[in-house]
């Protein structure tokens, strides 16, 4: 009686549990006029096939004045991205084009746009040191939080 009560427990904890997984897999981040993004910190799941970020600049200035990205690296590479990536410049989204560092990156967005990114996780090591970031000049250094890959 006990070990049934046991497995009913398991079954509906993995019921449960579902909602929570595909939750996981998707996140919504915003960022206004101010440099900073609402989020500090994402954990996605390792069993995720893809993760979607969406950004949504909830500001009034424009992209010009005050664009926002979500950019995703190794900690170790924040710097080197945002560098290359003003160097690019704004035709390119302030992301350099190929960067093998960038492990996701979404345009550049204004004022009440929006944007998303998907990209697959199969490269990332659960428990790894990963950082999101705003490559927009002078953003990096403020604007930006931890990515975590959970097992
Ligand atoms: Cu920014």
């Amino acid at each position: 009686m006990k070990i049934m009560f046991r497995i009913t427990a398991l079954l509906f904890a993995a019921a449960v549990a579902q909602p929570v997984l595909a939750a996981d897999c998707e996140f919504t981040v915003g960022a206004g006029d101010l440099l900073k993004f609402d989020v500090a910190e994402m954990s996605a799941s390792a069993a995720c096939s893809t993760v979607k970020v969406t950004l949504n600049h909830v500001g009034n200035l424009n992209a010009q004045v005050m664009g926002h990205n979500w950019v995703l690296a190794k900690t170790s590479d924040v710097q080197g991205v945002a560098g290359d990536g003003m160097t690019a410049g704004a035709a390119s989204g302030y992301v350099k084009s190929g960067d093998a560092r960038v492990i996701a990156a979404t345009a550049i967005i204004g004022g009440g746009e929006s944007t998303s990114v998907e990209f697959s996780v199969a490269d990332l090591v659960v428990g790894g040191d990963y950082t999101f970031f705003c490559t927009f000049p002078g953003h990096s250094f403020v604007m930006q939080g931890k990515f975590k890959l959970d097992a």
